[in-house]
Protein backbone atom coordinates (compact mmCIF):
# COMPACT_ATOMS: atom_id res chain seq x y z
CA UNK A 1 0.00 0.00 0.00
CA UNK A 2 2.79 2.48 0.99
CA UNK A 3 4.46 1.73 -2.75
CA UNK A 4 0.94 2.96 -4.23
CA UNK A 5 0.57 5.70 -2.30
CA UNK A 6 3.87 7.34 -2.80
CA UNK A 7 2.95 6.54 -6.60
CA UNK A 8 -0.34 8.42 -6.00
CA UNK A 9 1.70 11.67 -4.45
CA UNK A 10 3.85 11.23 -7.37
CA UNK A 11 1.80 11.53 -10.11
CA UNK A 12 0.00 14.66 -8.62
CA UNK A 13 3.26 16.11 -8.23
CA UNK A 14 4.30 15.53 -12.08
CA UNK A 15 1.10 16.76 -12.78
CA UNK A 16 1.31 19.61 -10.85
CA UNK A 17 1.71 23.09 -12.95
CA UNK A 18 1.83 25.75 -10.03
CA UNK A 19 -0.25 25.38 -7.44
CA UNK A 20 -2.82 23.70 -9.75
CA UNK A 21 -3.11 19.89 -10.45
CA UNK A 22 -3.70 18.93 -14.55
CA UNK A 23 -6.14 15.88 -15.02
CA UNK A 24 -2.98 14.49 -16.86
CA UNK A 25 -0.14 15.21 -18.94
CA UNK A 26 -0.66 16.32 -22.59
CA UNK A 27 -4.26 14.81 -22.90
CA UNK A 28 -5.64 17.50 -20.88
CA UNK A 29 -2.99 20.19 -20.20
CA UNK A 30 -5.15 22.67 -18.21
CA UNK A 31 -7.59 23.26 -15.03
CA UNK A 32 -10.26 21.39 -15.08
CA UNK A 33 -13.21 22.12 -12.65
CA UNK A 34 -14.29 19.00 -10.54
CA UNK A 35 -10.57 16.85 -11.21
CA UNK A 36 -9.70 20.14 -9.19
CA UNK A 37 -12.12 19.57 -6.53
CA UNK A 38 -11.56 15.92 -5.86
CA UNK A 39 -7.60 16.37 -6.19
CA UNK A 40 -7.94 18.74 -3.34
CA UNK A 41 -9.69 16.41 -1.12
CA UNK A 42 -6.75 13.70 -2.28
CA UNK A 43 -4.28 16.79 -1.31
CA UNK A 44 -5.65 16.97 1.92
CA UNK A 45 -4.48 13.55 3.40
CA UNK A 46 -0.96 14.83 3.35
CA UNK A 47 -0.87 18.47 2.19
CA UNK A 48 -3.27 20.97 3.69
CA UNK A 49 -1.96 24.20 2.54
CA UNK A 50 -1.37 22.63 -1.33
CA UNK A 51 -5.02 21.42 -1.31
CA UNK A 52 -6.21 25.43 -0.46
CA UNK A 53 -3.86 26.15 -3.36
CA UNK A 54 -5.88 23.88 -6.21
CA UNK A 55 -9.27 25.63 -5.11
CA UNK A 56 -7.92 29.40 -4.65
CA UNK A 57 -6.16 28.79 -8.38
CA UNK A 58 -9.47 26.95 -9.73
CA UNK A 59 -11.33 30.32 -8.91
CA UNK A 60 -8.89 32.70 -10.50
CA UNK A 61 -11.12 31.57 -13.73
CA UNK A 62 -14.62 32.96 -11.53
CA UNK A 63 -16.70 35.17 -13.43
CA UNK A 64 -17.98 38.40 -12.52
CA UNK A 65 -21.44 36.64 -12.93
CA UNK A 66 -20.53 33.84 -10.45
CA UNK A 67 -20.21 30.63 -12.37
CA UNK A 68 -16.74 29.07 -12.33
CA UNK A 69 -15.68 27.46 -15.60
CA UNK A 70 -14.89 24.04 -16.83
CA UNK A 71 -11.79 24.60 -17.74
CA UNK A 72 -9.21 27.22 -16.78
CA UNK A 73 -6.25 27.91 -19.67
CA UNK A 74 -3.34 29.21 -17.09
CA UNK A 75 -1.01 28.97 -19.17
CA UNK A 76 -1.37 28.06 -23.32
CA UNK A 77 -1.02 24.80 -24.53
CA UNK A 78 -1.62 23.25 -27.84
CA UNK A 79 -2.63 19.62 -27.13
CA UNK A 80 -5.79 19.96 -26.55
CA UNK A 81 -9.08 21.32 -28.29
CA UNK A 82 -11.18 23.05 -27.85
CA UNK A 83 -8.56 25.72 -26.94
CA UNK A 84 -9.52 29.14 -26.04
CA UNK A 85 -9.62 30.06 -29.83
CA UNK A 86 -12.95 28.08 -30.24
CA UNK A 87 -14.59 29.12 -26.58
CA UNK A 88 -14.52 32.89 -27.76
CA UNK A 89 -15.20 33.60 -23.83
CA UNK A 90 -13.89 37.43 -22.67
CA UNK A 91 -12.12 36.66 -18.90
CA UNK A 92 -8.56 37.74 -17.84
CA UNK A 93 -7.57 34.22 -17.49
CA UNK A 94 -8.50 32.72 -20.65
CA UNK A 95 -11.41 30.13 -19.69
CA UNK A 96 -14.15 27.64 -21.28
CA UNK A 97 -17.76 29.54 -21.20
CA UNK A 98 -19.29 26.00 -19.62
CA UNK A 99 -18.93 24.73 -16.25
CA UNK A 100 -18.96 21.19 -14.60
CA UNK A 101 -20.39 19.19 -11.19
CA UNK A 102 -19.74 22.03 -8.69
CA UNK A 103 -17.76 19.48 -6.09
CA UNK A 104 -15.91 22.68 -4.82
CA UNK A 105 -18.19 23.13 -2.19
CA UNK A 106 -17.44 19.37 -0.91
CA UNK A 107 -13.74 19.91 -1.33
CA UNK A 108 -14.02 22.86 0.94
CA UNK A 109 -15.69 21.28 3.86
CA UNK A 110 -13.23 18.74 3.89
CA UNK A 111 -10.10 21.00 3.55
CA UNK A 112 -11.57 23.38 5.96
CA UNK A 113 -12.17 20.42 8.53
CA UNK A 114 -8.61 19.12 8.08
CA UNK A 115 -7.30 22.84 8.24
CA UNK A 116 -8.64 23.02 11.53
CA UNK A 117 -8.10 19.95 12.93
CA UNK A 118 -4.02 20.76 12.23
CA UNK A 119 -4.57 24.44 13.26
CA UNK A 120 -3.38 25.72 10.43
CA UNK A 121 -2.68 29.37 9.93
CA UNK A 122 -5.13 31.39 7.97
CA UNK A 123 -7.58 28.56 7.84
CA UNK A 124 -10.40 30.68 8.50
CA UNK A 125 -9.86 33.88 6.18
CA UNK A 126 -8.48 31.21 3.67
CA UNK A 127 -11.76 28.64 3.65
CA UNK A 128 -14.19 32.18 3.87
CA UNK A 129 -12.55 33.57 0.48
CA UNK A 130 -13.07 30.09 -1.19
CA UNK A 131 -16.80 30.18 0.33
CA UNK A 132 -17.73 33.32 -0.81
CA UNK A 133 -16.88 32.19 -4.69
CA UNK A 134 -18.59 29.13 -3.51
CA UNK A 135 -21.66 30.53 -2.89
CA UNK A 136 -21.87 33.56 -5.79
CA UNK A 137 -21.21 29.59 -8.06
CA UNK A 138 -24.19 28.14 -6.21
CA UNK A 139 -26.51 31.98 -6.66
CA UNK A 140 -25.37 31.50 -10.24
CA UNK A 141 -26.50 27.56 -11.17
CA UNK A 142 -29.64 28.67 -9.33
CA UNK A 143 -30.07 31.84 -11.32
CA UNK A 144 -28.72 30.86 -15.14
CA UNK A 145 -29.79 26.97 -14.50
CA UNK A 146 -33.22 27.06 -13.04
CA UNK A 147 -34.41 30.51 -14.18
CA UNK A 148 -37.75 29.09 -13.20
CA UNK A 149 -36.78 27.79 -9.49
CA UNK A 150 -38.02 24.03 -10.13
CA UNK A 151 -35.25 23.15 -7.67
CA UNK A 152 -33.19 21.27 -10.26
CA UNK A 153 -30.28 22.56 -11.99
CA UNK A 154 -29.93 22.06 -15.93
CA UNK A 155 -26.97 21.27 -18.39
CA UNK A 156 -26.63 23.26 -21.89
CA UNK A 157 -23.88 20.87 -22.49
CA UNK A 158 -23.32 17.58 -22.49
CA UNK A 159 -19.42 18.75 -21.35
CA UNK A 160 -21.43 20.02 -18.23
CA UNK A 161 -21.78 16.51 -16.71
CA UNK A 162 -18.43 15.75 -16.80
CA UNK A 163 -19.94 12.20 -18.41
CA UNK A 164 -19.38 13.44 -21.43
CA UNK A 165 -20.75 10.84 -24.21
CA UNK A 166 -22.81 9.35 -21.54
CA UNK A 167 -25.95 7.13 -23.46
CA UNK A 168 -28.17 9.72 -21.24
CA UNK A 169 -27.54 12.36 -23.72
CA UNK A 170 -28.28 9.94 -26.90
CA UNK A 171 -32.04 11.33 -27.62
CA UNK A 172 -31.33 15.48 -27.15
CA UNK A 173 -27.79 15.08 -28.25
CA UNK A 174 -29.35 13.48 -31.67
CA UNK A 175 -31.31 17.11 -32.15
CA UNK A 176 -28.37 18.92 -31.87
CA UNK A 177 -27.22 19.43 -35.93
CA UNK A 178 -23.55 18.06 -36.46
CA UNK A 179 -22.60 21.47 -38.76
CA UNK A 180 -20.33 23.86 -37.42
CA UNK A 181 -17.89 26.35 -39.22
CA UNK A 182 -15.22 25.80 -36.14
CA UNK A 183 -13.11 23.88 -37.73
CA UNK A 184 -13.01 20.44 -35.59
CA UNK A 185 -9.41 19.55 -34.82
CA UNK A 186 -9.35 16.42 -32.13
CA UNK A 187 -6.39 16.21 -30.50
CA UNK A 188 -7.69 13.49 -27.51
CA UNK A 189 -7.49 10.60 -30.43
CA UNK A 190 -3.51 11.08 -30.58
CA UNK A 191 -3.12 10.53 -27.62
CA UNK A 192 -5.39 7.82 -26.71
CA UNK A 193 -6.99 4.73 -28.80
CA UNK A 194 -10.34 6.43 -30.85
CA UNK A 195 -12.59 3.55 -29.98
CA UNK A 196 -12.45 4.67 -26.09
CA UNK A 197 -13.40 8.24 -26.48
CA UNK A 198 -16.51 10.03 -27.70
CA UNK A 199 -17.10 9.84 -31.78
CA UNK A 200 -16.61 12.68 -34.48
CA UNK A 201 -19.85 13.11 -34.51
CA UNK A 202 -20.38 13.81 -31.17
CA UNK A 203 -17.71 16.63 -31.04
CA UNK A 204 -19.03 17.99 -33.71
CA UNK A 205 -22.09 18.34 -31.96
CA UNK A 206 -20.45 19.29 -28.80
CA UNK A 207 -18.64 22.00 -31.10
CA UNK A 208 -21.66 23.13 -32.86
CA UNK A 209 -23.62 23.89 -29.46
CA UNK A 210 -20.34 26.16 -28.12
CA UNK A 211 -20.81 27.99 -31.63
CA UNK A 212 -24.23 28.68 -30.21
CA UNK A 213 -23.30 30.00 -26.38
CA UNK A 214 -20.48 32.06 -28.05
CA UNK A 215 -23.02 33.92 -30.35
CA UNK A 216 -25.21 34.32 -27.43
CA UNK A 217 -22.25 36.17 -25.87
CA UNK A 218 -22.10 33.67 -22.71
CA UNK A 219 -25.12 35.90 -21.46
CA UNK A 220 -27.09 32.54 -19.69
CA UNK A 221 -30.65 34.31 -20.14
CA UNK A 222 -29.72 34.20 -23.79
CA UNK A 223 -28.31 30.64 -23.68
CA UNK A 224 -31.39 29.27 -21.59
CA UNK A 225 -33.77 31.14 -24.29
CA UNK A 226 -31.58 29.43 -27.47
CA UNK A 227 -30.35 26.01 -26.23
CA UNK A 228 -31.00 23.01 -28.42
CA UNK A 229 -29.58 20.93 -25.61
CA UNK A 230 -31.65 21.41 -21.97
CA UNK A 231 -31.28 18.43 -19.50
CA UNK A 232 -32.62 18.92 -16.08
CA UNK A 233 -30.01 16.79 -14.62
CA UNK A 234 -29.84 14.34 -11.16
CA UNK A 235 -25.98 13.53 -11.32
CA UNK A 236 -25.21 17.03 -10.76
CA UNK A 237 -28.31 18.64 -8.70
CA UNK A 238 -27.14 15.61 -6.23
CA UNK A 239 -23.76 16.90 -6.36
CA UNK A 240 -24.70 20.73 -5.98
CA UNK A 241 -27.60 19.77 -3.28
CA UNK A 242 -24.53 17.47 -1.05
CA UNK A 243 -22.26 20.50 -1.49
CA UNK A 244 -24.96 23.02 -0.34
CA UNK A 245 -25.24 21.05 2.36
CA UNK A 246 -21.44 21.20 2.77
CA UNK A 247 -21.44 25.11 2.05
CA UNK A 248 -24.33 25.41 5.06
CA UNK A 249 -22.16 23.35 7.25
CA UNK A 250 -19.28 25.73 6.82
CA UNK A 251 -21.37 28.84 6.96
CA UNK A 252 -22.80 27.72 10.61
CA UNK A 253 -19.53 27.12 11.76
CA UNK A 254 -18.30 30.30 10.58
CA UNK A 255 -21.09 32.25 12.06
CA UNK A 256 -22.32 33.28 8.43
CA UNK A 257 -26.02 33.23 9.44
CA UNK A 258 -27.42 34.61 6.38
CA UNK A 259 -25.41 33.11 4.18
CA UNK A 260 -26.82 29.81 5.95
CA UNK A 261 -30.20 30.81 5.59
CA UNK A 262 -30.01 31.40 2.03
CA UNK A 263 -28.34 28.01 0.97
CA UNK A 264 -30.59 26.20 3.98
CA UNK A 265 -33.69 27.73 1.36
CA UNK A 266 -32.12 26.13 -1.98
CA UNK A 267 -31.01 23.06 -0.18
CA UNK A 268 -34.36 22.62 1.16
CA UNK A 269 -36.08 22.98 -2.28
CA UNK A 270 -33.38 20.87 -4.17
CA UNK A 271 -34.09 18.04 -1.81
CA UNK A 272 -37.62 17.96 -2.57
CA UNK A 273 -37.26 18.52 -5.94
CA UNK A 274 -34.67 15.72 -6.41
CA UNK A 275 -36.46 12.95 -4.26
CA UNK A 276 -39.18 13.52 -6.86
CA UNK A 277 -37.40 12.23 -9.35
CA UNK A 278 -37.25 8.79 -8.12
CA UNK A 279 -38.69 5.92 -10.49
CA UNK A 280 -40.25 2.78 -8.29
CA UNK A 281 -40.42 0.96 -11.47
CA UNK A 282 -36.50 1.52 -12.16
CA UNK A 283 -35.44 1.72 -8.71
CA UNK A 284 -33.01 4.90 -9.72
CA UNK A 285 -33.78 8.45 -10.14
CA UNK A 286 -34.20 9.81 -13.64
CA UNK A 287 -32.80 13.09 -15.27
CA UNK A 288 -35.32 14.83 -17.50
CA UNK A 289 -35.20 16.54 -21.08
CA UNK A 290 -36.62 19.82 -20.95
CA UNK A 291 -36.93 20.23 -24.35
CA UNK A 292 -38.99 17.70 -24.73
CA UNK A 293 -40.14 17.33 -21.39
CA UNK A 294 -39.55 13.29 -21.24
CA UNK A 295 -37.77 11.50 -18.73
CA UNK A 296 -34.31 10.21 -19.51
CA UNK A 297 -34.79 6.01 -18.77
CA UNK A 298 -31.07 5.50 -20.02
CA UNK A 299 -29.47 3.53 -17.59
CA UNK A 300 -26.35 5.02 -16.45
CA UNK A 301 -24.81 5.46 -12.96
CA UNK A 302 -26.20 8.97 -12.48
CA UNK A 303 -29.60 7.31 -11.43
CA UNK A 304 -27.78 6.60 -8.10
CA UNK A 305 -25.56 9.54 -7.40
CA UNK A 306 -28.66 11.16 -5.36
CA UNK A 307 -27.76 9.19 -2.42
CA UNK A 308 -25.09 11.22 -2.26
CA UNK A 309 -27.29 14.17 -1.08
CA UNK A 310 -30.77 12.55 0.13
CA UNK A 311 -31.43 10.16 3.17
CA UNK A 312 -33.92 7.98 1.64
CA UNK A 313 -36.50 5.93 3.26
CA UNK A 314 -35.11 2.17 3.93
CA UNK A 315 -37.45 0.91 1.10
CA UNK A 316 -36.05 3.01 -1.04
CA UNK A 317 -32.30 2.46 -0.24
CA UNK A 318 -32.73 -0.69 -0.14
CA UNK A 319 -34.31 -0.90 -3.86
CA UNK A 320 -31.24 1.26 -5.36
CA UNK A 321 -29.17 -1.35 -3.69
CA UNK A 322 -30.30 -4.49 -4.84
CA UNK A 323 -30.35 -2.55 -8.52
CA UNK A 324 -26.90 -1.90 -8.08
CA UNK A 325 -25.90 -4.93 -7.01
CA UNK A 326 -27.82 -6.45 -10.42
CA UNK A 327 -25.54 -3.80 -12.39
CA UNK A 328 -22.11 -4.72 -10.39
CA UNK A 329 -22.45 -8.94 -10.80
CA UNK A 330 -20.24 -10.24 -12.31
CA UNK A 331 -18.26 -7.59 -13.12
CA UNK A 332 -14.48 -7.68 -12.28
CA UNK A 333 -14.42 -3.68 -11.63
CA UNK A 334 -17.57 -1.95 -10.15
CA UNK A 335 -19.53 0.89 -10.79
CA UNK A 336 -20.29 0.48 -14.63
CA UNK A 337 -21.66 4.02 -15.63
CA UNK A 338 -24.26 1.89 -18.34
CA UNK A 339 -25.94 -1.12 -17.16
CA UNK A 340 -23.92 -4.17 -18.44
CA UNK A 341 -25.13 -5.38 -21.68
CA UNK A 342 -27.91 -3.08 -22.78
CA UNK A 343 -27.62 -1.94 -26.14
CA UNK A 344 -25.96 1.43 -25.21
CA UNK A 345 -23.03 -0.17 -23.07
CA UNK A 346 -19.16 -0.24 -24.41
CA UNK A 347 -17.36 -1.34 -22.01
CA UNK A 348 -14.26 0.31 -23.12
CA UNK A 349 -15.72 3.86 -24.44
CA UNK A 350 -15.45 6.54 -21.90
CA UNK A 351 -18.82 7.38 -20.10
CA UNK A 352 -20.58 4.77 -21.99
CA UNK A 353 -20.01 1.74 -19.14
CA UNK A 354 -16.48 1.90 -17.79
CA UNK A 355 -15.88 2.22 -13.94
CA UNK A 356 -14.62 5.54 -13.03
CA UNK A 357 -12.89 5.57 -9.27
CA UNK A 358 -14.47 9.27 -8.66
CA UNK A 359 -17.60 8.23 -9.56
CA UNK A 360 -17.45 5.33 -7.23
CA UNK A 361 -16.17 7.89 -4.50
CA UNK A 362 -19.51 9.44 -4.75
CA UNK A 363 -21.18 6.53 -4.73
CA UNK A 364 -19.51 4.74 -1.69
CA UNK A 365 -20.26 7.82 0.19
CA UNK A 366 -24.01 7.99 -0.91
CA UNK A 367 -24.38 4.19 -0.13
CA UNK A 368 -22.74 5.04 3.68
CA UNK A 369 -25.22 7.44 4.12
CA UNK A 370 -27.99 5.01 2.81
CA UNK A 371 -27.35 2.40 5.22
CA UNK A 372 -25.70 -0.06 2.80
CA UNK A 373 -22.17 0.21 4.84
CA UNK A 374 -21.64 -3.42 3.67
CA UNK A 375 -21.78 -2.63 -0.07
CA UNK A 376 -20.00 0.60 0.05
CA UNK A 377 -16.90 -1.02 2.05
CA UNK A 378 -17.07 -3.73 -1.05
CA UNK A 379 -16.68 -0.86 -3.36
CA UNK A 380 -13.90 0.99 -1.70
CA UNK A 381 -11.68 -1.94 -1.82
CA UNK A 382 -12.75 -3.05 -5.26
CA UNK A 383 -11.69 0.44 -6.66
CA UNK A 384 -8.83 -0.02 -4.07
CA UNK A 385 -7.72 -2.99 -5.91
CA UNK A 386 -8.36 -2.39 -9.12
CA UNK A 387 -6.25 0.90 -8.70
CA UNK A 388 -3.51 -1.36 -7.26
CA UNK A 389 -3.45 -3.99 -10.07
CA UNK A 390 -3.85 -1.74 -12.83
CA UNK A 391 -2.18 2.07 -12.05
CA UNK A 392 -3.46 4.83 -11.97
CA UNK A 393 -5.12 5.03 -15.20
CA UNK A 394 -8.61 7.64 -16.54
CA UNK A 395 -11.03 4.65 -15.71
CA UNK A 396 -11.66 0.53 -15.86
CA UNK A 397 -13.01 -1.87 -17.91
CA UNK A 398 -15.81 -3.22 -15.92
CA UNK A 399 -15.91 -6.65 -17.30
CA UNK A 400 -11.33 -7.59 -17.53
CA UNK A 401 -10.86 -4.79 -14.72
CA UNK A 402 -8.37 -3.18 -17.87
CA UNK A 403 -6.35 0.21 -17.12
CA UNK A 404 -7.47 2.51 -19.74
CA UNK A 405 -7.80 5.90 -21.32
CA UNK A 406 -4.93 8.72 -19.70
CA UNK A 407 -2.32 7.09 -17.45
CA UNK A 408 -0.59 8.91 -14.49
CA UNK A 409 -4.22 10.44 -14.10
CA UNK A 410 -4.60 13.27 -11.04
CA UNK A 411 -7.92 12.23 -9.84
CA UNK A 412 -7.58 8.58 -9.73
CA UNK A 413 -4.25 9.33 -7.45
CA UNK A 414 -6.68 11.33 -5.27
CA UNK A 415 -9.59 9.09 -5.14
CA UNK A 416 -7.04 6.09 -4.39
CA UNK A 417 -5.00 8.46 -1.29
CA UNK A 418 -8.93 8.87 -0.22
CA UNK A 419 -10.09 5.48 -0.38
CA UNK A 420 -7.82 4.07 0.75
CA UNK A 421 -6.61 5.98 3.76
CA UNK A 422 -6.99 5.34 7.41
CA UNK A 423 -8.83 8.73 8.16
CA UNK A 424 -12.05 7.57 6.57
C1 LIG B 1 -14.07 17.79 -21.59
C2 LIG B 1 -10.65 16.07 -17.45
C3 LIG B 1 -12.03 15.91 -18.08
C4 LIG B 1 -13.07 15.43 -17.04
C5 LIG B 1 -14.37 14.98 -17.68
C6 LIG B 1 -14.05 13.99 -18.81
C7 LIG B 1 -13.11 14.64 -19.82
C8 LIG B 1 -13.10 16.62 -21.34
C9 LIG B 1 -12.73 15.98 -22.66
O1 LIG B 1 -11.91 15.02 -19.17
O2 LIG B 1 -13.78 15.73 -20.42
O3 LIG B 1 -14.31 18.47 -20.39
O4 LIG B 1 -12.12 16.68 -23.47
O5 LIG B 1 -13.04 14.80 -22.88
O6 LIG B 1 -15.20 13.55 -19.41
O7 LIG B 1 -15.20 14.40 -16.73
O8 LIG B 1 -13.33 16.44 -16.13
O9 LIG B 1 -10.29 14.90 -16.78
Amino acid sequence: MTKHLDEARRILAANDRGGYTVPTDRLYPFQWNWDSAFVAMGFTTYDIDRAYRELERLIEGQWGDGIIPHIVFHQPSDTYFPGPGVWRTSHTVPTSGITQPPVFGMALRVVHDAAEQASIDNARTRTIALFEAALKWHRWWYAARDPDGTGLVALLHPWESGSDNSPAWDIALARVPTTTDTAVVRKDTGHVNADMRPRDEDYRRFVHLVDIYAACGWKPAKQWENAPFKIAEVQTTAILLKAGEDLEHLASVLGLDQACQELAAYNDRTRRALLAQWRPELSRFVSRDLISGADIAAPTQAGFIPLLALDLDPGMAGAAAAEMRLWSDGMKVGFPTTKPFVETFEPKRYWRGPSWAIINWLLIDGLARNGQADMAEALRTNTVDAIETEGFAEYFDPITGEGCGGLGFSWTAAAYLWLSGSMN
